[in-house]
């Protein structure tokens, strides 16, 4: 279903028109209201009517995560407080959070953009959809349950934890979407499979998956297990949480909602913008939020872009699945390693379970990977060369998609931490690192 058949299938040139209108307007008002910007529009000569046309957006300068740091917590917000109804945080990578707000006018975007993705989905009003992303500070719980309204469908706000309960709800409530992380999907189909409950016994047909990365092999586990068809969803909090942008049925790409938020890849080392196609940086423009509409924001995230127009209709440009971040990405010994590309391998690779986690030591100077992954119970009964064979397996795979040596440790079913939220994969012992 296409919620907004208006603004989602807009003419592109037409759609332009309305960026740059939005964009100047935008920048008006971060030059009136946030002394921060316009430090910055004055450094570089900027007044809002020199934005022209969409090529200008170029010279408009980068907002990091440090920006926001160095301005905690509601330096950048162009809206007095009493404006605000609503603050969400999301983790910083050293002790404070980033602290987002919102005005009831960005609450009401924030649905509709949210009532967009879930139409990607395949949700319409007659849907039931269960909510097991955390509700709180993190913007996934109450994203998806206001967008959920904003469709009409019956939302069941569950929040993520305990998942026998999550199950019982999801059966005997008939819910149809699940919207969850990835890695907590696969948590309660795991747990689903203990319980011996089947696909056949619950009526899901969609699933809304975001907020960490997550690869072709799950999406492929999770729709076995839970018989449903998997969606990617992509956000953050500093530009709005989820419903940046979403898969739609042709699941090739995530439409991006770009009359809200205009994206562009660049090279993180140069800052120079990429051309369609290139994998570097995504960064967002956010053109109608009243808040905190944050210009060129530098998201860490690698993924690429097209322009090119997708079957279902729509013609927002498409960003690829995140590959992972820059900041995430792990360097063993000089290659440039993400864990998703590790997931991707291990999914394709059948004794192996979704279940893995990443360990990088040192050991004299030498960085070494540690990939440690679950394995069903019957291989630890099998003969010890049985295990070695599969190991081998693993990390010869592992050679050939990332062209280093890793240390590949099987282990025994449900060792690993179970993920309810954002799954951490990755354990850097590292020192300095
Ligand atoms: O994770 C918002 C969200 C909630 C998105 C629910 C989707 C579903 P933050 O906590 O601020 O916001 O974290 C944002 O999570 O920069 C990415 O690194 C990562 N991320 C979000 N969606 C995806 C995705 C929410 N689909 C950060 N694939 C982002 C990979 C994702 N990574």
């Amino acid at each position: 279903m296409i919620w907004d058949p208006y603004n989602e299938c807009m003419d592109v040139e037409q759609r332009a028109r309305l960026q740059v209108w939005r964009l100047r307007e935008t920048v008006a008002r971060l030059k009136a209201n946030v002394p921060f910007y316009r430090e910055r529009f004055r450094d570089i000569d900027l007044e809002p009517e020199d934005i022209r046309s969409l090529e200008d957006l170029e010279h408009l300068p980068f907002t990091t995560k440090d920006d926001l740091r160095d301005n905690y917590p509601y330096g950048l917000f162009a809206v007095p407080l009493e404006e605000v109804v609503r603050v969400h945080a999301s983790s910083g990578t050293t002790g404070k959070p980033t602290v987002v707000g919102y005005t009831a006018e960005d609450i009401d975007l924030w649905a509709e953009c949210m009532a967009r993705s879930i139409g990607c989905a395949g949700g319409t009003p007659h849907d039931i959809l269960q909510v097991s992303y955390g509700y709180g500070l993190f913007t996934g719980g109450l994203g998806l349950h206001f967008g959920g309204e904003r469709m009409g469908c019956t939302v069941i706000p569950m929040s993520s934890g305990n998942t026998e309960r999550q199950l019982m709800m999801m059966r005997d409530l008939g819910t149809t979407i699940l919207a969850c992380t990835p890695s907590y999907a696969l948590t309660i189909a795991d747990t689903a499979r203990d319980l011996g409950i089947s696909a056949d016994e619950l009526k899901l047909k969609s699933g809304i998956f975001g907020a960490e990365p997550w690869s072709e092999g799950s999406r492929k586990a999770v729709e076995e297990m839970l018989g449903l068809s998997a969606h990617d969803i992509y956000g953050l909090s500093e530009v709005l949480g989820p419903g940046v942008s979403n898969e739609c049925e042709a699941k090739n790409g995530l439409h991006v909602f770009d009359d809200h938020f205009i994206p562009e890849i660049i090279d993180p080392a140069t800052g120079k913008r990429l051309p369609d196609g290139e994998p570097g940086e995504l960064v967002f423009t956010c053109i109608t939020k009243r808040c905190l509409p944050l210009i060129r924001y530098r998201t860490r995230d690698v993924s690429t872009l097209t322009h090119e127009i997708c079957s279902c209709g729509r013609t927002h440009p498409r960003m690829g699945r995140i590959r992972g971040r820059t900041d995430d990405m792990l360097i063993i010994r000089g290659v440039n390693v993400f864990p998703s590309q590790i997931e991707h391998v291990l999914l394709g690779i059948e004794e192996a379970q979704p279940h893995y986690q990443l360990v990088v030591r040192r050991e004299g100077r030498l960085d070494v990977l540690e990939v440690q992954v679950e394995v069903a119970g019957e291989l630890f009964s099998d003969t010890v060369r049985r295990l070695e064979e599969v190991e081998r397996k693993i990390a010869h795979a592992l050679y050939t998609a990332l062209g280093i040596t890793v240390q590949v440790k099987l282990v025994e079913p449900k060792t690993l931490a179970r993920s309810e939220g954002k799954a951490k994969r990755v354990l850097d012992l590292r020192e300095g690192v």
